[in-house]
């Protein structure tokens, strides 16, 4: 990887892992795509160079990778889950043309590409604990749909044309930087925000869900150590179960309370999320990413919380 392109570097991921990259690979080679209406701000903004990037159209997708010479592609670009349910169409224009375009431009400039998956590609019929690296993927959500063809096609370029893709499945992933937006696993990020505002939490998923979370920076770890992984031992490509910690609401709940002892917590259960969160694995078995690239977490639930406590308390001043 010597000059990246983020398409999608002003969301949840893509504005932490731009800035990490830039850390690691110099400013200057590190390019933050974005759609008009999102533009980066601050020190995404200041630090490095920028293109607007739509990932529906091919042509602009092409001109900023031969403009930047680039050779690495992160392809972020998606609709989460909850919202991926209301706009359908949009989720597989985005996810599936949009990953088309980038495939394609990747194969005519010779870039490697990473498009995540997510343990939204896995369905109600998966195995639910310690869910295998190979298993059943046949989930009802578009968002599913959209990551399992993620998968698929990704693979299809790798074993057709050569395209070096790689990819993870993102569990949730918690960070106190940009908040996500349309989620089934935004409580676990939102709940950090209720503790520090000193605000009741209203949880909308059950007690008992147990869904895998991460912290953001295992998480942008993961998707830099496999694009940096010997690929001579990659026996698997599109997408590396990785995992680092799974919990419930009130685990999660009595986590942050024992540091913030008056915080307290409602359910008002929202039936889509909860429909989404029970089809979803309740912990990953990450064999094959620990195997074949080295894969190992740093946080667990407790050193996430006292380090997210102490980031927001910082970020609203309280
Ligand atoms: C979502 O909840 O939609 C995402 C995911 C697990 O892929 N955070």
């Amino acid at each position: 990887m010597k000059h990246i392109l983020i398409i999608g570097a002003t969301g949840q991921i893509g504005s932490e892992l731009t800035m990490e990259l830039r850390r690691r690979y110099g400013n200057t080679n590190v390019v933050a795509g974005y759609i008009q209406g999102a533009e980066p701000k601050g020190e995404l903004k200041e630090s490095g160079p920028s293109a607007v990037v739509d990932v529906t159209n091919g042509e602009m997708i092409e001109s900023v990778v031969k403009e930047h010479h680039i050779d690495t592609i992160y392809n972020l670009a998606a609709l989460l889950s909850v919202v991926a349910e209301s706009k359908p169409k949009l989720a597989w224009k985005i996810g599936i043309d949009g990953l088309w375009n980038v495939l394609e431009v990747a194969r005519e400039q010779g870039c490697a590409v990473f498009t995540p998956s997510s343990i939204g590609s896995f369905g109600a019929s998966t195995p639910h604990t310690l869910t295998p690296q190979d298993t059943v993927q046949r989930p009802r959500t578009m968002y599913g749909v959209t990551k399992v063809t993620t998968e698929l096609l990704s693979d299809y370029y790798f074993n057709k044309y050569g395209v070096d893709t790689r990819a993870v499945r993102f569990p949730g992933i918690i960070s106190n930087v940009t908040p996500p937006g349309g989620g089934t696993t935004d409580y676990a990020v939102d709940i950090y925000y209720s503790a520090v505002k000193g605000e009741k939490f209203v949880c909308p998923i059950k007690e008992g869900t147990l869904m895998d979370m991460m912290y953001m920076p295992d998480a942008l770890n993961a998707a830099i150590m496999l694009m940096e992984a010997d690929p001579t031992r990659l026996i698997h490509r599109n997408a590396f179960n990785i995992a680092s910690m799974s919990f419930d609401p009130e685990t999660i709940y009595h986590a942050i309370k024992k540091h913030v002892p008056a915080f307290e917590m409602v359910y008002d259960i929202d039936p889509l999320k909860q429909r989404i969160a029970d089809s979803w694995p309740d912990s990953l078995d990450d064999t094959c990413a620990r195997e074949e690239w080295g894969w190992k977490p740093a946080y667990d639930l407790e050193s996430m919380t006292v380090d997210m406590l102490e980031k927001l308390r910082e970020k609203l001043k309280k």
